[in-house]
């Protein structure tokens, strides 16, 4: 990897087209680790005058020829190979060598286990051959892959396999093809020992298709659901978008060590185990969800990509934004009710509060279209993929979801098999629709987090209610440098109910309308500031109650003046689900950031009995699933709290938090109880959104229960963690044992540890529990003396603890700096010092993995004295370190930036 300590700015406005086209790349691979020869073979065509610059990173260059002859002046350099004075066609030969097993970075081609692996997406290609490497160059590919068969018995790669023969010393080849053009990026291939299951379906147009997943031979039993999983978004996207698979044969590979989730090579999917793995031993709900969505969005990737890729990496959201939408809307519909629907999009949108809004008002706050970056590996957002996500809503809000397949199919037909932008995307939505779509394309280049504030005027004699809307977004991040354009207002689709005072939607009818609509109305939100009538309404003293903003219609900040009285009706009488939950959110967070405020004045803390009605109102009610109540009695998150504070002070939001859980486990124990016996799920295991909504809400009662410090309540926990046939209980009732430090609590770590010892993913889980864990000092102030740092520094000496493990390292020192805020912020700043430590550490091994653990220091500014300064320092000493990656440097000058 390139380590450099004067950063180069890639600028979105600096973009070319290539100078040269590729038609055809021949790749062949003689695989060994230690050294791995590539033979690359390309036709080009030249498209503009010039050198052909070919980018390659940690290459040995063996040797280059045109059209058969060997070219005497290429020139290399440390990131490129310069072939001056080419001729309008030809056949470029590049031999290079690499080394897969020194490659800590996974990124390229490297070795996890003994197998071979590779990652492209974004520049990993050119850690494999020198390429063109950037994704508006297309091109088919023949790969050759060669190897020892006794230890590489797989070889696999892209598109169909074409031969197979055996070669002399115990070696053999396989040759594959895919047909399809594609950027170097979704090159993929894969060699070891692995064995598959497979299952043949025919398409929607009456083709036979191999699906197969390949994983590690002892992970076998574990694939049912990965297949079954592969096999619903087939269909779904058959359906809902009329997208076929276009390959005769999908794989999906499985692979421990991997940077991120899991990677959409075209026809050869390579993922994290953890989103393929799974077992009702091993695996919990969340777990059996997630892997229904990743499964889903790279298999989604194929149409929405792979066919039609980005012109550059500043587009990224055009292929991700678009396609983690397609996979939030196939879970909805994997949830199979409206209710399911509504509490997917309640997860959803608390992710998007609770990591982008952060993001989003940080250093690094960039427009869903980036228009710079250092290195393009860091703008793998939260901002390009979730908000990305509510921008490609937001069309379907607008458009409806007729609308919204009108504009998807003109995108395919007008740019299948190419490279194009996000104003592509957006003028397919527009002209299939007649719609005017240009001011909607600021959602692409302004960042921030638009606040709308919300008026309303009531005329009960005449029956009409004003609302007046205005929006304000101000600079954020890079935004705020000098010359930077002033900010315009959003198109916000603002969707919106009235209710009358039984709870009840009134028909809406905007003034200069002559009939009432529907009950939801969906607001052309356009301008700073903008008024609109409803007339028609119940005449009366009392103005109907606004459902504002419902199912969350557009990525905003809602600034509305409500009572706790009007929140608790909403809560009880909302008929959008999502603002149901909405509203005790609200009420929530009102009361826990009153409860900061007086635990910070050293006020006596107390929990308003009111609150504590309302929420034993959601609890018993039966008329609601488990699974919508489970979402409803979840507290706000510590992180989201923060970032409701002027200035955060994690140490007082934990004390607040804790003070709420225990204080509403004890004034509705027996209500959790009756939760936790009427939500058991006796019977075989099933991850079904039914089954797994049970289990959420008797798990969430458990943990309250144990909150309670009851030790009878603990000790159902215990029994719990005994009984349970499956891992969703089994880890709940530990995380429970582990919190409240309850009697039992280090038998069950030790029991759970030596239970599934074999098992890579369990024991994650088992890191991952106790980085999280809080420490022992009790609202009370009690001070046993427990805090979370000593425990994750004796885990770092485990010895199942390896930092050159992804999943491992995440588990462990991710889990405990980015999710367990009280702990991490410890005053004493040792949380930071070992934050510091782990970046430097990490980024000598990987440095993706280095500088997203860097970004948990992004809001220090946030934070009150004297955690602010010693959260700079920390920054400092690795900005000061020498040998940074570009990815570190990037996290790190940009948090610092005056
Ligand atoms: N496209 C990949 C992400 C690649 C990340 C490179 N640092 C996975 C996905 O979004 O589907
Ligand atoms: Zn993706």
């Amino acid at each position: 990897m390139l380590r450099t300590d004067t950063p180069v700015t890639v600028h979105r406005k600096d973009y070319t087209p290539p100078a040269f086209a590729f038609e055809h790349v021949d790749l062949v691979l003689e695989l060994d680790p230690a050294r791995t020869v590539v033979t690359n073979t390309l036709r080009f065509t030249r498209q503009a005058p010039g050198p052909l610059v070919l980018a390659g990173e940690e290459l040995e260059l063996v040797g280059v020829s045109l059209d058969g002859k060997p070219l005497a002046d290429a020139r290399q350099a440390a990131d490129c190979l310069t072939l001056p004075e080419l001729p309008a066609q030809g056949t470029l030969e590049i031999v290079t060598a690499c080394q897969p097993a020194a490659n800590t970075s996974l990124s390229g081609l490297y070795v996890s286990n003994g197998n071979f692996f590779t990652q492209c997406e974004a520049e990993g290609f050119r850690k494999i051959t020198y390429y063109l490497d950037r994704p508006d160059v297309m091109s088919t590919f023949r790969v050759t892959l060669r190897a020892q068969r006794a230890a590489y018995p797989v070889l696999l790669s892209n598109g169909n396999l074409v031969s197979e023969r055996e070669l002399p010393d115990g070696r053999h080849e396989a040759v594959w093809e895919d047909p399809f053009k594609k950027p170097a990026y979704l090159f993929a291939l894969v060699a070891g020992k692995l064995e598959c299951i497979e299952e043949r379906i025919v398409s929607a147009s009456g083709k036979e298709k191999l699906l197969q997943v390949w994983v590690e031979p002892q992970d076998l039993p574990k694939t049912r659901h990965a297949m079954d999983s592969l096999i619903h978004s087939i269909r779904w996207d058959e359906r809902r978008f009329g997208l076929e698979l276009d390959l005769d044969r999908f794989m999906i590979v499985a692979v421990g060590d991997f940077n991120m989730g899991a990677m959409e090579n075209k026809g050869l999917n390579i993922f994290n185990t953890k989103y393929v793995l799974a077992n009702a031993q091993t695996a919990t709900d969340a777990d059996f969800g997630n892997i229904e969505s990743v499964v889903g969005h790279e298999y989604f990737h194929n149409w929405t990509g792979n066919r039609v890729t980005c012109r550059d990496w500043f587009q990224l959201s055009l292929k991700e934004g678009l396609t983690v939408f397609r996979d939030q809307e196939f879970s909805a519909d994997m949830m199979g009710s409206e209710s399911g629907r509504a509490v997917k999009r309640i997860e959803d949108v608390r992710v998007l509060r609770q990591v982008q809004f952060p993001e989003d008002a940080g250093p690094m706050a960039h427009p869903v279209r980036p228009d710079s970056y250092e290195e393009i590996n860091n703008f793998y957002t939260v901002t390009v993929y979730e908000k990305g996500a509510e921008v490609v809503r937001m069309y379907q809000t607008l458009l409806g979801r007729d609308g919204f397949r009108k504009g998807m199919d003109l995108y395919f037909q007008r740019h299948d098999g190419q490279a194009v932008t996000c104003d592509d995307f957006r003028a397919a939505m527009a002209d299939a629709n007649g719609r005017d779509l240009t001011r909607f394309g600021r959602w692409y280049s302004q960042a921030g987090t638009p606040v709308v504030a919300v008026r309303t005027a009531w005329d009960g004699a005449d029956g009409s209610l004003t609302l007046t809307l205005s929006q304000s977004c101000p600079k954020v991040g890079i935004e705020t440098h000098p010359g930077t354009p002033d900010k315009l207002p959003f198109h916000i689709p603002f969707a919106l109910g009235l209710l009358d005072a039984d709870g009840a939607d009134l028909p809406l009818q905007l003034a200069g309308e002559h009939q009432p609509g529907a009950t939801t109305r969906v607001l052309d939100f356009t301008e700073a500031e903008q008024s609109f009538r409803f007339i028609n309404l119940p005449r009366g003293a009392e103005p109907p109650l606004p459902s504002l903003l419902r199912d969350f219609s557009a990525p905003v900040i809602v600034d509305a003046e409500y009572s706790e009285a009007q929140l608790t009706f909403l809560l009880a009488h909302d008929s959008d689900p999502f603002n149901r939950w909405e509203a005790g959110q609200r009420l929530t967070t009102r009361a826990l950031l009153q409860l900061v405020a007086d635990s910070q004045a050293g006020r006596e803390l107390k929990l308003d009995p009111a609150l504590v009605a309302a929420l034993r109102t959601v609890l018993n009610d039966q008329q609601l699933s488990p699974a919508f109540r489970e979402q409803a009695l979840t507290l706000p998150a510590e992180a989201y709290l923060a970032e409701r504070m002027g200035v955060a002070d994690p140490a007082a939001i934990h004390r607040a938090r804790q003070f709420m859980r225990e204080a509403l486990a004890r004034a509705l124990q027996a209500d959790w109880l009756a939760a936790f016996e009427a939500n058991a799920t006796p019977g075989e295991y099933s991850p079904d959104a039914v089954s797994s909504g049970k289990r959420a809400l008797r798990n969430l009662a458990l943990g309250y229960l144990a909150d309670s410090g009851d030790a009878a309540m603990q000790a159902l926990a215990g029994a719990q963690y005994q009984s349970a046939d499956n891992m969703t209980d089994r880890s709940a009732a530990l995380s429970a044992l582990v919190n409240t430090f309850a009697p039992g609590r280090e038998a069950a770590l030790a029991d759970f540890y030596q239970r599934f010892e074999q098992d890579a993913l369990v024991i994650d889980k088992w890191f991952a529990l106790q980085g999280m864990q809080r420490g022992t000092v009790g609202p009370q102030g009690s001070h046993a003396g427990k805090h979370t740092i000593d425990t994750v520094r004796a885990l770092m000496q485990h010895p199942a603890f390896n930092l050159r493990n992804p999943n491992r390292a995440r588990s462990l020192i991710f889990s405990f700096c980015a999710a367990n805020p009280a702990q991490f912020h410890a005053e004493d700043g040792s949380g930071y010092a070992f934050w510091a430590e782990q970046v430097l550490a990490l980024d000598a091994i990987n440095p993706q993995v280095a500088s997203r653990l860097a970004r948990v220091m992004d809001r220090w500014q946030k934070y009150a004295l004297p955690l602010r300064d010693r959260m700079r320092a920390a920054l400092e000493q690795v900005a000061a370190a020498s040998d940074l990656s570009r990815d570190v440097r990037e996290i790190v000058s940009k948090a610092l930036a005056p």
